[in-house]
């Protein structure tokens, strides 16, 4: 099994409902491993790199300023299989379209403002966070609760 990190990031709309403890809690609650956190004012060029894969789609535009229009909660979350875990625990794109239980499911209502951001893959998990986060601000530590989460 392989130990993967993603990079998950309350958006502004989900910072301003304050809904920033009820999305970390999720996470938390899972098991999987905070590494790293901070609240974030995103500037322009750190989002078109971190969504440049989207340039070319006409909502790029809104996109951008959606994440720049307010602070954003950063984090980095290790475990084996966390990728595809946190993709689940968040739900489909389109939060009409997202199972009751996941977070956009429960808490949002337009894609467009769909309050959390998370990676793809275990390549984009890597790639993300070391785009977000200085090395520095990275902790390696072992939860006291890791004996009892896996065997
Ligand atoms: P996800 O965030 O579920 O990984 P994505 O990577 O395809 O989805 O797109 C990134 C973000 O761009 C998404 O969270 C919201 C916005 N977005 C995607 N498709 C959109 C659309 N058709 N209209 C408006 N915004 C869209
Ligand atoms: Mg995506």
């Amino acid at each position: 099994e392989q130990v993967e990190e993603t990079y998950i990031m309350v958006k502004p709309d989900g910072v301003q409902r304050g809904l920033v403890g009820e999305i970390i809690s999720r996470f938390e609650k899972k098991g999987f491993k905070l590494k790293a956190l901070k609240l974030f004012q995103c500037p322009k060029e750190l989002a078109e790199e971190h969504y440049k894969d989207l340039k070319a789609k006409s909502f790029y535009p809104k996109l951008i300023d959606y994440i720049t229009s307010g602070p954003v909660v950063s984090m980095a979350w290790e475990g084996v299989g966390v990728v595809a875990s946190a993709r689940k625990l968040i739900g489909s794109t389109d939060p009409l379209q997202a199972e009751p239980g996941t977070i956009r499911g429960d808490l949002a209502v337009q894609t467009g403002r769909n309050v959390i951001h998370g990676s793809d893959s275990p390549d984009n998990g890597k790639r993300e966070v070391g785009l977000w986060f200085k090395e520095d601000e990275i902790c390696q530590w072992t939860p006291a609760q890791a004996p009892w989460l896996r065997e």
